[in-house]
């Protein structure tokens, strides 16, 4: 008998409620919230339909009926959250980024391991299926003997105006680096999730286009600002970068360029790639993420469309429906959840997670302070591991 999983899940503002979505996919309960204060807490508890709201996350994670917790909160809160759950002794599925700085991803993934907890991170993006496939792909060698060239981009356009505003703008709440921290973290662990190589150097160019904006003077939910609005605001100065380009080297001689950028209109939320091989070439765009080029020189291309039947025989546990039934966004978050708690239910901690762990989200950490410097000191910079 698999065990019910009751969960906390703190902070439930625009991504809360999908994990809450997710864990209920599983058959799982979610029994409790924590929201920043009581009031919040309680009214979130009833539009989710909770049984027990927390204004403050410390009570959540001293519950003893909670086995797991997530944490949804604003990056800067990460490390305490995820540091207090897992001191409770409870396992622990983190929000990316994982903490705010390298030194305190370190202490997270040193306390997971001393206390033996399953320890994730929400690298979504690694569990659409064909980006599954992709992986079995590169590991049985279909793309050659070599990988050449890893490139892409992530782009939005949600903090296009002056006027679009999210805590993500500010250090103290999202940290030194945005939009390379926010969705540039994504792309680095997908194609390093993918291909199995690791960054090792890498030089950034950033721009901040918008060295001011209007700060509203009441809260607005992530991309909320899209939707029309009439408030009053305060000017501030923005020393986070809008757009940054990163120039890569990976393991293995692969080289790699990635552009990133929130002010881009028309690009709502794309990541896209592609990886080249000495034989050939995926590519991937995550706004129509059930299809996947695979490009050839000798013969014509091919484009696969997900569907368990067409797919890597590994891969094909991360698709859930035939083909022609797309899956999207939200699947993404059932089956990374799917895969963690099967690893918690076998219970052998010895056995390589097939989710991204705390250490995955310390590496991305250790890369981000990398582009950083270089941005800062226009220098290539290598990745200490
Ligand atoms: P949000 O601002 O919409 O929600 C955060 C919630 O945390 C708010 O409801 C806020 O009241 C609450 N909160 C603040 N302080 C708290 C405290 N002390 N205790 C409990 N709750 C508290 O932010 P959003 O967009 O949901 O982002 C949250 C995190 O999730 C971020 O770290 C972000 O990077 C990550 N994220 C990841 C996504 C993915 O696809 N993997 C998608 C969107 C966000
Ligand atoms: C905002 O840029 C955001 O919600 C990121 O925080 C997420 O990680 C990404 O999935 C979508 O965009």
């Amino acid at each position: 008998m698999v065990k019910k999983f009751k969960v906390g899940v703190i902070g439930v503002g625009f991504i809360g409620p999908a994990h809450m979505e997710a864990i209920r996919r599983q058959g799982f309960e979610v029994l409790a919230l924590a929201e920043s204060n009581q009031e919040l807490a309680d009214q979130a508890a009833e539009r989710l339909l909770i049984p027990k709201a927390y204004g403050d996350w410390k009570d959540l994670v001293a519950d003893p009926d909670i086995d797991v917790v997530h944490v949804a909160s604003p990056n800067y809160l990460h490390f305490e959250h995820a540091k207090g759950a897992l001191e409770a002794g409870k396992h622990v599925i983190c929000e990316k980024p994982l903490a705010m700085t390298a030194e305190e991803s370190e202490v997270l993934v040193k306390i997971a391991e001393e206390k033996n907890l399953a320890n994730a991170v929400n690298f979504n993006l690694r569990f659409y299926p064909l980006i599954q496939d992709a992986k079995a792909r590169i590991d049985t060698g279909e793309l050659g003997e070599r990988i050449y060239i890893i490139q892409g981009s992530y782009l939005q356009d949600w903090l296009l105006l002056e006027t679009d505003w999210n805590w993500r703008l500010e250090p103290e709440y999202g940290g030194e680096l945005r939009a390379i921290a926010d969705i540039g973290s994504h792309w680095m662990d997908l194609v390093t999730f993918i291909t199995g190589k690791k960054i090792t150097s890498v030089f950034a160019d950033f721009e901040t286009f918008l060295p001011i904006r209007k700060k509203p003077m009441k809260k607005i939910d992530t991309f909320g600002g899209k939707m029309q609005m009439d408030v009053e605001y305060e000017e501030k100065k923005i020393t986070t970068e809008d757009y940054a380009a990163v120039l890569f080297k990976f393991e293995g001689g692969t080289r790699g360029v990635m552009s990133v950028s929130q002010v881009s209109s028309g690009r709502k939320n794309r990541l896209f790639f592609e990886i080249n091989g000495s034989d050939s070439s995926l590519i991937w765009d995550s706004e129509i993420p059930n299809q996947m080029m695979i490009g050839h020189r000798p013969e014509p291309n091919q484009y696969l469309i997900k569907d368990p039947s067409l797919m890597m025989k590994s891969a094909q546990w991360s698709a859930s429906y035939p083909g022609g039934h797309a899956e999207g966004f939200p699947d993404t978050f059932k089956q990374l959840q799917t895969a963690f708690y099967r690893y918690i239910s076998q219970g052998d901690f010895e056995k390589a997670p097939n989710f991204p762990t705390f250490r995955d989200g310390h590496n991305t950490i250790l890369v981000d302070e990398a582009i950083l410097q270089s941005a800062r000191e226009n220098i290539w910079v290598d990745v200490n591991y």
